[in-house]
């Protein structure tokens, strides 16, 4: 089992952090608070097994499940395609997506185990077992936290949803408006830093709050953060990159910035292990769409 990392993500401008405890699951290191007018943008990785989790889906397509899947929404685009809200619609046809991305928005009660997102267990810390609010926010702003995300990995074939998809595998992101534990306290995320991406079904959370005054958009960048983690990105201090301080995959190569493991494609950047492209190094696991 690898040591426990944690890694503290910072509004913009400031940097996270990332140390890397050789002990066991407890205690936390207190996390440094940068912006004390921002709500929390701490995010923590505990290094203990875990999966992945999934992102979003549209949110009309996925809430009314009647529509099709995301990238068919442009007027101007290939054929549309009549997929169903876990399907991709490439170049007219309907397909599967490599990963699912489910934002779990409407409170879960999880327990502490090895990870498996759909059976609400997380591997991330003790702690992060019980029942957690929902995210509480109105239809218009719900939708513009999963539309921001949908559109973060618009690129990618994967599907985002806020509907619990039937069956795994899939990632969840646990999005709460109940506040982290106190050992957690000021934390914006917590996810486990996939290396590889070992672990299938992994759950993140994500604590927000429509009422916390940092804005759906950026829970979003919160949401997509703790999916990059889930997925085996790295940290890096860009100010436009989601693994950074900014709120979109950036497609080019940049220092990381923690040392949670190896880059996955070092051949992307000239291998170089301590460089990464965010949406390189997804593109390679979960292909772009068609
Ligand atoms: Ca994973």
């Amino acid at each position: 089992m690898a040591a426990r990392s944690r890694a503290i993500k910072a509004p913009a401008r400031y940097h996270h952090a990332v140390d890397r405890p050789t002990t066991g699951l407890l205690p936390l290191r207190r996390v440094a608070w940068l912006v004390p007018w921002l709500a929390a943008c701490v995010e923590i990785d505990p290094s203990y097994a875990d999966s992945s989790l999934t992102t979003t889906a549209s949110t009309t397509a996925s809430s009314s499940g009647t529509t099709a899947s995301s990238d068919d929404a442009s007027s101007s685009g290939p054929p549309a395609c009549d997929c169903t809200p876990l399907e991709l619609c490439e170049a007219g046809a309907c397909t599967q997506p490599a990963r699912v991305l489910y934002v779990s928005l409407d409170g879960v009660t999880t327990t502490f185990g090895n990870p498996d997102a759909t059976q609400d267990v997380q591997g991330l810390y003790m702690e992060l077992a019980g029942t957690w609010d929902p995210y509480g926010a109105d239809v218009t702003t719900r939708a513009l936290l999963l539309d921001t995300v949908q559109e973060q990995w618009a690129s990618l074939r994967v599907v985002v949803t806020d509907t619990r998809p039937p069956a795994g595998p899939y990632l969840m992101a646990v999005v709460t408006a109940t506040p982290p534990p106190a050992t957690l306290a000021g934390v914006a995320y917590v996810a486990y830093p996939d290396c590889g991406d070992a672990i299938p079904a992994d759950v993140t959370f994500v604590f927000a709050s429509p009422s916390d005054g940092v804005g759906a958009a950026q829970h979003a960048s919160w949401v997509s953060g703790s999916f990059g983690r889930a997925l085996g990105l790295r940290y890096n201090d860009s100010a436009d990159d989601i693994m950074g301080f900014g709120n979109r995959f950036v497609d080019a190569c940049q220092p990381t910035s923690d040392g949670s493991c190896a880059t996955a494609h070092p051949e992307l950047c000239g291998n170089d292990p301590m460089q990464q492209s965010s949406l390189g190094e997804l593109a390679a696991l979960v292909g772009r769409r068609g």
